[in-house]
């Protein structure tokens, strides 16, 4: 079966008032196709019965829902996939316990990573972080477009075609640059989190998406 990888991953956010899941259902209400649940630092149970809330909700509305890091938990609940970051395990023993027709998603910061991943097996690439963000602790160094660029053209001669997916500090503003330099999507978190809709933003990021998208498509016929 073939797996799908959306235009925009949501990427649930910890610091603002509302639950992963109530998050989740605002994505959803405004066509939002791809969640990534990331809660860092609460107790496994705390997050498995959001990961439950999450996956109900994403059902029910036909998105795609991965888990950050733990891909036990995304076999236990029969969650669409997990995403995996530089210190998480590796792909191939993520494949093992999610078996084939999960998603497995992975972090990179430059074109090496993306081979590694890509060696792997991996389903699609977050590519980043793209701008500083306070979102994530630890950052990798910060890629800017000119780098975006150079990778994206290391690809192209590389005949990779696995989805990258821009990561880090976006906003709508970025969406036009980032697609030019031929990537797949994109991921938000904060820039959607701190709209008191997140629905209502979602069907402006989604619209903004699919004109930054088009247009690159279009120009490449
Ligand atoms: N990995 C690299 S940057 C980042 C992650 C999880 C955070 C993205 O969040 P935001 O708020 O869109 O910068
Ligand atoms: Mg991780």
């Amino acid at each position: 079966m073939e797996k799908i990888i959306n235009r925009l991953q949501y990427i649930t956010y910890q610091e603002i008032d509302k639950t992963a899941s109530q998050q989740a259902l605002e994505f959803c209400a405004g066509g939002g196709d791809w969640i990534q649940l990331r809660i860092k630092n609460k107790p496994v149970d705390y997050i498995l019965a959001e990961a439950k809330r999450c996956n109900a909700i994403c059902q029910q509305s036909g998105a795609t829902f991965i888990i950050n890091d733990d891909a036990k938990m995304v076999a236990q609940i029969d969650a669409d996939g997990v995403h995996l970051g530089k210190n998480d395990m590796s792909v191939l023993e993520a494949r093992k316990i999610v078996g084939d027709y999960k998603i497995i998603g992975g972090t990179a910061n430059t074109f090496d990573d993306i081979l590694r991943l890509t060696d792997q097996g991996v389903d699609y690439i977050g590519l980043g972080p793209f701008k500083f963000t306070d979102t994530k602790k630890d950052l990798s160094p910060i890629l800017g477009i000119d780098k975006y660029t150079e990778i994206l053209k290391e690809c192209v001669m590389k005949n990779i075609s696995t989805p990258i997916i821009a990561i880090g500090g976006i906003v709508i503003d970025d969406f036009k640059n980032l697609f030019n330099t031929g990537i797949h999507g994109i991921a938000l978190s904060s820039y959607l989190a701190k709209h008191d809709n997140i629905g209502a933003e979602t069907i402006i990021a989604l619209t903004e998406i699919g004109k930054a998208h088009s247009f690159n498509f279009t120009k490449k016929q």
